[in-house]
């Protein structure tokens, strides 16, 4: 079994990145136990050899999971169609692989858009949404809009285009307060914001989908993805973009609340390994999975850790805890290693350290931006 292992944030980063070795090893030791009987399954599942190119419609496929998503469904030779509308998505995220996918402008609010990018789609990924628990607290009928009217119209154009399975993002925002940790599937969910609900909504909606019509669906309960492409420049961004980019331009990241409070901060690569094993494992119509890590750590530690990696010595401001905001998170991430055979294969240091590098690399730094703006 892979289980999570280690229910304290503030430990030391040597038993962290230790803790999380463990669950690595023991996550690749099942699924290479499995892994044969796996892809016959899947194989006869699908009813495919290995390597058969499928159609997969990515909403959301220009915005940060779905355009990884997206480069890696691409190199792996598949068929994609992006249904994005560009709220917060990007053209430049797809720059490099444009002209070997179809790009559709379009919300997934208007069911009839959904429905022309559907046409011919062995599978679905969904990822258009509303995201922010804060922006909910603020807007709730929008963010219940786009995330409940429009997964309700994904999956009505799913069920009618007869599509293999849709995997729909869902959130650990569906767990609420529930002060035990790690989190499992089996808890009862109980939101506490906007945001949370619409997410726990879609799920709903999913499995009901699957007992009234029989779609196949499978929902996956992502733990707070960063890295490359999560835009940093909204008040609504996560918390990993907008502290990134105020240490590279050495300016002050403010916390909300005491910093004490911990999150399963996932490698949006280990994300897009759970999009993809999702759509194809055999037995798991129906079912809901966590996709985190298995370990978690508070955001003061996450301040020690950028003051490390980028060699610098910045303290954090500390403001008022926001509204709806949840104070720990911690996937147990048994269930998706056992039936998808997800291993989470970066860890948090590793995420952070490449995700530091990307924006180093990237975002235009405070005098590029005076220089812009005066030329
Ligand atoms: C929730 C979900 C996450 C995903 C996300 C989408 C939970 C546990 N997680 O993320 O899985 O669905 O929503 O939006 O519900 N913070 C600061 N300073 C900042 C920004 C944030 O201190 O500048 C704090 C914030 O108060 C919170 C933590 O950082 O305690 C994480 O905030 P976030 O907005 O990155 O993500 P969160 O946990 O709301």
């Amino acid at each position: 079994m892979c289980t999570a292992i280690g229910s304290r944030a503030s430990t030391s980063p040597a038993s962290r990145a230790a803790n999380f070795e463990r669950i690595k090893t023991r996550a690749a030791r099942l699924s290479r136990f499995r892994s044969f009987s796996r892809r016959l399954a899947v194989r006869s599942h699908l009813g495919l050899q290995e390597g058969h190119r499928m159609r997969y419609l990515i909403t959301g496929g220009a915005g940060f999971i779905g355009s990884n998503t997206v480069d890696e469904l691409v190199r792996r030779g598949h068929s994609v169609v992006v249904l994005d509308d560009l709220s917060a998505g990007k053209e430049e995220n797809l720059a490099e692989i444009r002209n070997k996918i179809t790009f559709m402008k379009g919300t997934i609010t208007d069911i009839e858009v959904v429905r022309k990018a559907m046409q011919e789609a062995d599978y679905v990924i969904h990822l258009a949404a509303r995201t922010s628990v804060p922006r909910s607290v603020k807007d709730p009928v929008e963010t219940n809009r786009i995330n409940v009217d429009g997964t309700l119209n994904v999956l009505c154009a799913a069920r009618d285009a007869k599509v293999k399975r849709v995997v729909l993002a869902a959130s650990s925002s569906a767990y609420g307060e529930t002060p035990t940790l790690p989190k499992v599937e089996t808890m009862q969910p109980a939101p506490i914001s906007p945001y949370g609900v619409s997410k726990y909504v879609g799920e709903l909606y999913a499995q009901a989908f699957g007992k009234c019509y029989g779609l196949d669906t499978v929902a996956l309960r992502y733990f707070n993805i960063f890295g490359p492409r999560q835009d940093p420049s909204s008040p609504y961004s996560g918390v990993l973009a907008k502290f990134c980019t105020a240490f590279l331009e050495s300016s002050v990241p403010v916390i909300f609340g005491d910093g004490s409070q911990s999150r399963d901060f996932t490698f949006v690569s280990n994300a897009v390994q759970a999009n993809l094993l999702a759509c194809e494992a055999p037995s798991v119509a129906g079912k809901v999975f966590n996709i985190g890590t298995g370990s978690r750590i508070s955001l003061n530690d996450v301040i020690d850790s950028l003051n490390k990696i980028s060699g610098q010595k910045i303290a954090a401001q500390y403001d008022p805890p926001r509204d709806g905001d949840i104070r720990d998170s911690q996937a147990d991430i048994s269930q998706a290693c056992d039936l998808l055979g997800y291993t989470p294969e970066v860890s948090f240091q590793e995420g952070l350290a490449r995700t530091y590098e990307w924006y180093s690399a990237t975002q235009p730094r405070p005098a590029a931006k005076a220089e812009k703006l005066t030329a």
